[in-house]
């Protein structure tokens, strides 16, 4: 399916460092050095409602990765999926009576929009799940030939026990895996399945449900199943990052690796990067609560979506954190404030500057370090906390495309 349209990024005269990651699987940091292009899979929205702000942090966080490796100077193939048939998405069609494709068509529209209000770079392949079925019947082939599939009733699982690295991924106890397989989408008290935690591949054909003819019979695929597929297709093995939100840790990246790993012999991804839950009320902000912030909701209300770039921004990736909106207001006020400063051209020195933020971004994408840096530099500009600093008369050109590039704020 199509992206969304092209974000200008400017050419720095300077390079950043290599990017070094934390990697979930390892629990260390790993310097993602990639040889040729860096490839990276950013699991993408179910789209039955409107990207809200804990989404837009998760996409802000592989942005910055993103953009840190083109700093560095590597070329970037990114690649990221839409799940537009799944059962979240069938269920909210059903009750609010719109037709599922309907439904989905208009979500990823709005999505698309969010992304480009918000400067995400976007995917050379954004691909739907659909479109996918091809590439997900293949897979499911080639994992039962290495006799990784069974068959309950209509439908078929995957077997994790056919992958020996099992569970190397989240490094998850068998009861919390067990709890979150529950929890997210899987079905541990199905009757009939070898085990418990065994993932469903191909779902057979329901009443009223989409179903696509296959050699298995008809039905539809499961959910961890079209990442591995989507990815393997359009990035190969062993690619450089898998990412998403910590909520994918387990058992989605688990499944996704295993179902890869059994059908190509070789690792999935190289990192597995989690970004933290964003909250809002106390809860993690998630579609089945009904708390949520949308992203096109704060731009309808015109709020700049650089300010609301800059509130997430304000939060290392990894950690959990609650929306407030006297944070956004917050970052509206200290974008003023930058704007006074940049719009007088001369500045404090802005080349260590570029080197703090450059550094900072490729340590584990430390935005909020980058962030400060960017609040002193306006601050001895404009003199708040003693005597304005203006002596570098090239300072705002040289910082505001460091801003633009590997912030993503255009200001
Ligand atoms: N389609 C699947 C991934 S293949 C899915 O999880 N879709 S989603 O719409 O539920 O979430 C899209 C992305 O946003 C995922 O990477 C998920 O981890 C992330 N996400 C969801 N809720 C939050 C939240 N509250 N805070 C941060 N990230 C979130
Ligand atoms: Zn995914």
């Amino acid at each position: 399916m199509r992206a969304w349209s092209p974000v200008e990024i400017p050419t720095l005269p300077v390079s950043g460092p290599e990017v070094s990651l934390h990697d979930t699987s390892t629990g260390g940091r790993l310097t993602s050095a990639p040889v040729d292009a860096a490839r990276m899979y950013v699991c993408g929205i179910t789209p039955y409602d409107a990207t809200h702000i804990g989404h837009a942090n998760t996409y802000l966080a592989f942005d910055l990765l993103n953009r840190a490796w083109r700093s560095a100077g590597r070329t970037v193939r990114f690649v990221q999926n839409v799940t537009d048939v799944d059962d979240p998405l069938l269920e909210r069609a059903d009750k609010v009576g719109v037709d599922w494709v309907e439904l989905a068509e208009r979500e990823t529209e709005l999505f698309r929009q969010d992304m480009q209000a918000l400067r995400i770079l976007p995917p050379d392949a954004l691909v739907g799940a659909v479109e996918s079925i091809p590439l997900v019947i293949d897979l499911i082939q080639r994992l039962d030939a290495a006799g990784a599939i069974y068959r309950v009733e209509d439908d078929l699982y995957y077997s994790v026990a056919a992958d020996p690295a099992f569970g190397a991924e989240s490094h998850y106890d068998r009861d919390t895996m067990l709890r979150f397989f529950g929890e997210r989408g899987g079905d541990p008290e199905r009757d009939g399945k070898k085990d418990p935690l065994d993932p469903v591949v191909w779902r057979g054909e329901r009443p009223g449900e989409p179903a696509w003819d296959s050699p298995f019979g008809r039905g539809r695929p499961g959910w961890h199943i079209e990442c591995a597929a989507i990815a393997l297709e359009h990035l190969g093995t062993t690619f450089d990052v898998q990412g998403g939100g910590s909520d994918l840790v387990f058992p989605h990246h688990e499944m996704c690796a295993g179902h890869a790993q059994v059908a190509a012999g070789e690792p999935f991804a190289r990192i597995y990067s989690h970004a933290g839950m964003v909250g809002y009320g106390g809860e993690k902000m998630s579609k089945s609560l009904g708390n949520l912030v949308f992203v096109s909701a704060l731009r309808n209300s015109d709020i700049d979506p650089m300010a609301v770039r800059l509130t997430l921004l304000r939060h290392h990736y990894r950690t959990d954190w609650e929306w407030t909106d006297e944070q956004l207001f917050a970052a509206v006020d200290d974008l003023a404030t930058w704007r006074r400063a940049f719009s007088l051209g001369a500045g404090a020195p802005a080349a260590p500057v570029v080197t703090e933020v450059l550094a900072a971004l490729g340590d584990d994408l430390d935005a909020p370090r980058a962030v400060a840096a960017i609040d002193a530099w306006a601050k001895a500009t404009l003199g708040t906390d003693g005597l304005a600093d203006t002596s570098d008369p090239e300072a705002a050109a040289t910082l505001l495309p460091v801003l633009d590039a590997a912030l993503g704020l255009a200001v």
